[in-house]
């Protein structure tokens, strides 16, 4: 299984991608043109304003993904399935005015704007490892807030025991909610989970900005989630609301294929997807041609004894 090259491994979505062109059309999909009403992002001079932020001892000893890396290399299904159509068309989404808003098992809940979030909770610089779950990975200097600080505020109630987390849903200016071929087949808006104590944890961090500045729309503009011991995909872009509920929220790829996409999604070596391995990962930025440099994965993506406790009595197996 070290063996594995990238061309062994599928994208999260063409697989379905095309499985579905099939059922919708009769006839095999060989590659998805770009609609023509899809128009690339003119290039605008870059949005990003720079954050007021402190720095935190996090992955000081880590190094840093190049920020042409994380700003170009995205997986934003909304804006396209390939690596680079984030980058290229992500800009159409309206960021600004944005709110979230936070509903459900809460005593008080909220609709915040992006003005009020900044003001509210200040800002810390966090530098994480990603590892998506197709088994490539970076380092991004994330800057955020603790999650925790904003359910503090909404005062969960006592039946909440899950958050659920929506992005924005706007397909008149977002490509890929509008056409389902564009968008890789996935069900919009995107949804995603976590339990109760997940989000409590102080590493799980709503992010505002990396490398110092704001957050360009491919990396889910003006806010998004970051868990670090979780698969990518747990952390949610653009996210406009937070629910808390008593029940586990049905999240957007395990709808899609739930034998493959679990809702823990907890970073695992040991528990490969049944079309690869997750023993290793391609290091983005990581030099040589093609960048073609592995690693070894580590369990709970390097942070077990963080958060190995919330997970002790469970079978990591069954709960993939
Ligand atoms: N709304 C939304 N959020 C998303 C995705 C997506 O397609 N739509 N992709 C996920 C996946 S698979 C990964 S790996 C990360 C990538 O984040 P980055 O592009 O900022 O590195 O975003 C996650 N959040
Ligand atoms: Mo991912």
């Amino acid at each position: 299984m070290d063996k594995l090259t990238e061309k062994d491994i599928t994208p999260e979505g063409i697989f379905h991608q095309r499985r579905k062109i099939i059922q919708a059309m009769g006839i095999i999909g060989t590659s998805v043109a770009v609609p023509s009403w899809v128009k690339a992002a003119a290039t605008e001079k870059d949005a990003r304003r720079p954050l007021d932020f402190i720095k935190d001892e996090s992955g000081q000893n880590l190094s840093l993904t190049p920020e042409n890396k994380v700003i170009g290399y995205n997986n934003f299904y909304e804006f396209g399935v390939p690596k680079e159509a984030p980058a290229k068309y992500a800009s159409s989404l309206k960021t600004d005015p944005w709110t979230i808003e936070i509903s459900g098992e809460v005593e008080n809940p909220v609709t915040i704007n992006m003005q009020q979030l900044l003001t509210q909770f200040p800002l810390e610089e966090r530098i994480y490892r990603l590892r998506c779950v197709e088994a490539w990975s970076m380092v991004v200097p994330w800057i955020g807030f603790e999650l925790n600080k904003l359910l503090a505020l909404v005062r969960p109630t006592r039946k909440a025991r899950f958050v659920e987390f929506e992005t924005i849903y706007d397909p008149d200016n977002i490509p890929g909610q509008k056409n389902i071929f564009f968008g890789g087949g996935l069900k919009y808006p995107y949804v995603e989970g976590l339990t109760m104590e997940e989000a409590m944890h102080p590493l799980t961090i709503m992010a505002v900005g990396l490398y110092g500045k704001t957050l360009s729309p491919q990396n889910g503009a003006p806010i998004r989630l970051v868990v670090p011991w979780k698969y990518g995909f747990k952390n949610i872009k653009s996210i406009a609301k937070i629910r808390l509920k008593e029940h586990r929220p049905q999240t957007t790829w395990n709808i899609l294929a739930p034998k493959e996409y679990g809702f823990y999604a907890n970073v695992n070596p040991k528990v490969d997807h049944p079309r690869w391995s997750q023993g290793s990962e391609r290091v983005i930025g990581g030099g040589g041609l093609f960048d073609i440099k592995r690693q070894p994965t580590l369990m709970f993506n390097g942070y077990e004894k963080e958060v190995g406790h919330l997970y002790a009595n469970l079978d990591l197996k069954e709960h993939f």
